[in-house]
């Protein structure tokens, strides 16, 4: 099988890339950093290609795909991970920039690569998207304003893809991580403030990225007549708290 793994320089993507060319898949990792997609093909070897190109750049994106060789454009499984959080202002304090760059990374962005790659899936009758969503497309949370409206996008676009594949054999699922260290995540929503990201981690067992690797995988080891829609999964240390109240 084919898989293209956006977003496969750092974090989940990476990880995602490891555990697939494990499986003994071959792997199309994308992302920014062309240094880093190289280091991960000289370990990965040949199941992996790594493919440069900003999902903001519409022409970009187009033509990197137009332009995968021969025998690795039949994509069978597309992981829409690519994405990013930036800032944790509230919203009145927020910099439109970052809601900006959000908006064209987590949502036209998985759009663009989605909608390139979707109709080959379709005429081919086989294939799977899996998104990486957030709890925080579901659960709202002080400073989580774009973000996670981005990530409500991502739930609601799943499964509207589901209901315009109705009839054919190409799968979707949205996948919904709580917590997870191990990532660049919080270097990039502080604006390389490593030592405030450090803190997010502190005390807490979070998921790893190895953990969201095994879980993609599960999800497209099931068998073809199985489609997992959603799945959330949080550390044991998360878990939920009461609602606001404000008392005059
Ligand atoms: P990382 O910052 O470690 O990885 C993000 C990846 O996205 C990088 O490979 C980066 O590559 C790529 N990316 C970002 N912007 C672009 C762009 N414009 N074009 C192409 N690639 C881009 O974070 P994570 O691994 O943690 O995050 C992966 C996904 O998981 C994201 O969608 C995130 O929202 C989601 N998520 C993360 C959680 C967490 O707690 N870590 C929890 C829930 C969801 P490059 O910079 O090379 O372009
Ligand atoms: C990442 C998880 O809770 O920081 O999507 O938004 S959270």
């Amino acid at each position: 099988m084919i898989a293209m793994v956006t977003g496969a320089s750092s974090g989940f993507g990476e990880a995602i890339s490891r555990a697939l060319v494990k499986a003994g898949h071959r792997v199309i990792g994308t992302g920014r950093r062309a240094e880093r997609l190289a280091a991960l093909g000289d370990e990965l070897g040949d199941s992996f290609l790594p493919l440069v190109f900003d999902v903001q750049d519409k022409a970009g994106t187009r033509s990197a795909l137009e332009g995968l060789p021969a025998d690795w454009r039949e994509v069978d499984l597309l992981v829409n991970n690519a994405g990013l959080a930036l800032g944790l202002a509230p919203a009145h304090q927020s910099d439109l920039d970052d809601w900006e760059q959000m908006i064209a990374t987590n949502i036209s962005g998985l759009t663009l690569v989605t909608r390139l790659l979707l109709p080959g899936m379709v005429a081919r009758n086989r294939g799977h998207v899996i998104n990486i969503g957030s709890i925080a497309g579901t659960y709202p949370y002080p400073g989580g304003n774009v973000y996670g409206a981005t990530k409500a996008f991502v739930k609601q676009f799943s499964l509207n893809l589901r209901a315009d594949l109705a009839g054919s054999a190409v799968r979707v699922t949205n996948v919904e991580p709580g917590l997870c260290g191990g990532t660049e995540f919080s270097n990039v929503r502080f604006h390389g403030d490593d030592a405030k990201a450090a803190t997010v981690y502190q005390g807490v067992q979070a998921i790893q990225p190895e953990d969201i690797a095994n879980t993609v995988l599960w999800i497209g080891e099931q068998p073809a007549h199985v489609n997992i829609n959603s799945i959330e999964i949080m550390p044991v240390a998360q878990t939920f708290g009461p609602l606001h109240i404000s008392r005059g």
